[in-house]
């Protein structure tokens, strides 16, 4: 584009990462809000990451060894970052990056489903072709409110839900299939 298509202040004073910043959460046991991203290899969900760093510390964080080439995927074990502002202040909430969702050669719909309830160890790396057992090492059969996810947030690559390319209809499904489990979490949290 050859003009911006909106204004947008990234400075000191932008109003969002004030209210980020700000963020107070209502139960004392929770240390941070969990944020969890998940979506097809190559959507750019690591480069969604790094652009949070990048914004709050207002200078461009190292991305060379985190993003995707192609379609191979980069991110193949759970990793949750944490934030800091340029002045070292720990931010409110964490985003946790998995490997790319996709039958046989992603991450699958029960480890999301795991991850969601907190079942996922940090650093646990995913197996395409075997979802994590409550056997596994990585398995967390206690998970603590910190451990468990609080908002789930899908990236799409935008040409797939524009015409110009298209999304698998196995992946649909287990993202409907993930909404659904996490929309049941969610109604037993509340209930
Ligand atoms: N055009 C465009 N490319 C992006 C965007 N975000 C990431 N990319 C590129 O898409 C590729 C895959 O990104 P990555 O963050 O590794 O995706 P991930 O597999 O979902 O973690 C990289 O080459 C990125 O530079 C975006 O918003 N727009
Ligand atoms: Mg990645």
């Amino acid at each position: 584009m050859e003009t911006d298509w909106c204004e947008i202040n990234w400075g000191k004073n932008n109003e969002m990462k004030k209210n980020l910043r700000k963020l107070q959460l209502k139960n004392p046991a929770v240390e941070h809000l969990h944020i969890l991203v998940i979506g097809p290899v190559g959507s750019g969900k690591s480069s969604f990451v790094q652009s949070v760093k990048s914004i709050f510390k207002n200078r461009m964080v190292n991305t060379a060894c985190t993003v995707a080439a192609g379609d191979r995927c980069f991110t193949h074990a759970f990793t949750t970052n944490q934030f800091e502002d340029e002045r070292g202040s720990i931010l409110p909430f964490v985003i946790s990056d998995v490997m790319g969702l996709g039958k046989d050669s992603g991450v699958q719909a029960s480890d999301i489903i795991n991850s969601l309830s907190g079942h996922i160890k940090e650093g646990y790396t995913f197996n395409p072709v075997r979802p994590c057992s409550e056997k596994d090492t990585g398995y967390n059969s206690c998970p603590t409110v910190n451990d468990k996810v609080h908002c789930l947030v899908f990236i799409l690559p935008i040409d797939s839900v524009t015409g110009s390319g298209h999304l698998d209809n196995n992946l649909i499904g287990m993202m409907q299939n993930i909404r659904q489990n996490a929309c049941d979490l969610s109604e037993k949290l509340t209930r």
